[in-house]
Order: structure tokens, then C-alpha cells, then sequence
């Protein structure tokens, strides 16, 4: 058998990884999981941090046949972008570039998710909040919520099947994660009408809500 391509760090409770794994399932690309614990605190390890100096995960590795892999991907949306420009077009997740509103609609949602939610509730952060006397279950669903409210009302007039018009976007690769970390916060999810029905759909693909925490 041929070995994948890729190589994934990843954490199954990990919403980033989630992103990447989702990515990669609707591309159809295989790839090798390397599992790296958090709850273990195996990101911090030497190993790891040599691979990836800001002690996270995914980091996505390309290994082109006789070629030596020369720069590891250390951020998913770096990670979901390079996938997109070496894969276009199986399964694209991005418009076409002759539509820049388009891609400014996607790009906005996934900054959303990655950029005004997730950071908020990555272990290390909740683990500081905790540790200063907070309360992380309310951190954590006052972010959430605040960040899925503005996607809701984005999506609410971006949206027709799926966030960004009728096909599936980087957009929607992103936000699936989050809602599964969302439930686990018990993140009130009745209030985004929109989010809800289009997941309702087919974009659960790459894993479960089981699989997501943060
Ligand atoms: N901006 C980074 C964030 C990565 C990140 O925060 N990953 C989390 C899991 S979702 C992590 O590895 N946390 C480890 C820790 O906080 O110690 C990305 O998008 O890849």
C-alpha cells in the first residue's frame, strides 16, 4: 500500500484538528495521524516543540515523493489554505478567485471561528483563567456564544445550503468543529437558526461531536 502523503499531528478533542481531518476526508487525501495528547501535555514535550514551536496542534507535514519535508504546517488555516491551493479542484472549499466577495464572505466566517473564538477556549488559556480563580465553563460559553451570534447573523446573509451560498466552504470546515465544542460547553445552539439548519445537512463528515472539546 502507498503511504499517505501527509502526516497530521493532531489530538482527537482538538476543534483546530477537527478542521484539518474535515478538510482532508472531503479532499478524499489520506494521511498518517500522529496523536499528540494535550491532556498529557505531550504538545509541550522537546519533540514536539522542535516540530512546532508554538506547542499546538494540528501540524500537517506534505512528504512529496524523493523530496525531504522542509516546512511543517503549524497553523490549521495555513494548514486548510496550502491543501486548498495544492488540491483545487477535488472538492474545492473555496469560490472561485473571480468572485473576491465570495472569498471575503468565507475568509470572515473561518476568521470567526479561528481567530474570535477558538483562541479564547484553547486549553492553556481556560487552564490560566481557571488557575487566576475564574470560571472557565462561563469563559467559555460567553465566548462561544458571542463569537457563533456574530457568525449567525454573517451566515444569515451570506448563506443559501451551506454558510456561504450552496456549497460547502472553508467556512463551514470550520464552524463544524466549533459547534461540536460549543455542545460540549452546553452553548445555547437553539439561538442560531441558521448556523443550526444548514448543519442539519451533510457536514458532518471527519469525526463526531464526541471528538471536540475546545
Ligand atoms: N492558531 C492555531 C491554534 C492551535 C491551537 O490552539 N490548538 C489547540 C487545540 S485546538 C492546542 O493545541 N492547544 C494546546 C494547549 O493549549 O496547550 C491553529 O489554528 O492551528
Amino acid at each position: 500500500m502507498a503511504v499517505p502523503e501527509f502526516e497530521v499531528h493532531t489530538y482527537n478533542r482538538s476543534s483546530c484538528s477537527g478542521r484539518l481531518r474535515i478538510a482532508l476526508n472531503l479532499k478524499n487525501l489520506q494521511a498518517d495521524y500522529v496523536y499528540v495528547h494535550l491532556f498529557k501535555g505531550e504538545q509541550r514535550s522537546g519533540n514536539h516543540l522542535q516540530l512546532n514551536p508554538s506547542g499546538t496542534v494540528p501540524v500537517l507535514l506534505h512528504r512529496k515523493e524523493g523530496e525531504e519535508v522542509t516546512f511543517p504546517i503549524t497553523q490549521s488555516i495555513a494548514a486548510l489554505e496550502y491543501l486548498e491551493e495544492i488540491v483545487p479542484n477535488q472538492v474545492p472549499l473555496l469560490p472561485p478567485l473571480s468572485q473576491p466577495l465570495d472569498h471575503a464572505k468565507v475568509r470572515t466566517l473561518v476568521n470567526i471561528v479561528a481567530i474570535d473564538i477558538q483562541p479564547f477556549s484553547n486549553r492553556s488559556v481556560v487552564k490560566r483563567v481557571t488557575d487566576l480563580g475564574g470560571n472557565a465553563e462561563e469563559w467559555n460559553s460567553g465566548f462561544m456564544m458571542k463569537g457563533l451570534q456574530a457568525y449567525e447573523a454573517v451566515a444569515a446573509k451570506t448563506a443559501g445550503k451551506y454558510s456561504v451560498g450552496d456549497r460547502i466552504t472553508l467556512a463551514d470546515v470550520c464552524l463544524v468543529p466549533a459547534i461540536w465544542a460549543a455542545e460540549k460547553n452546553s452553548v445555547e445552539l437553539e439561538k442560531l437558526p441558521t448556523v443550526m439548519a444548514h448543519l442539519r445537512g451533510d457536514v458532518r463528515v471527519g469525526g463526531s461531536p464526541e471528538s471536540a472539546l475546545e
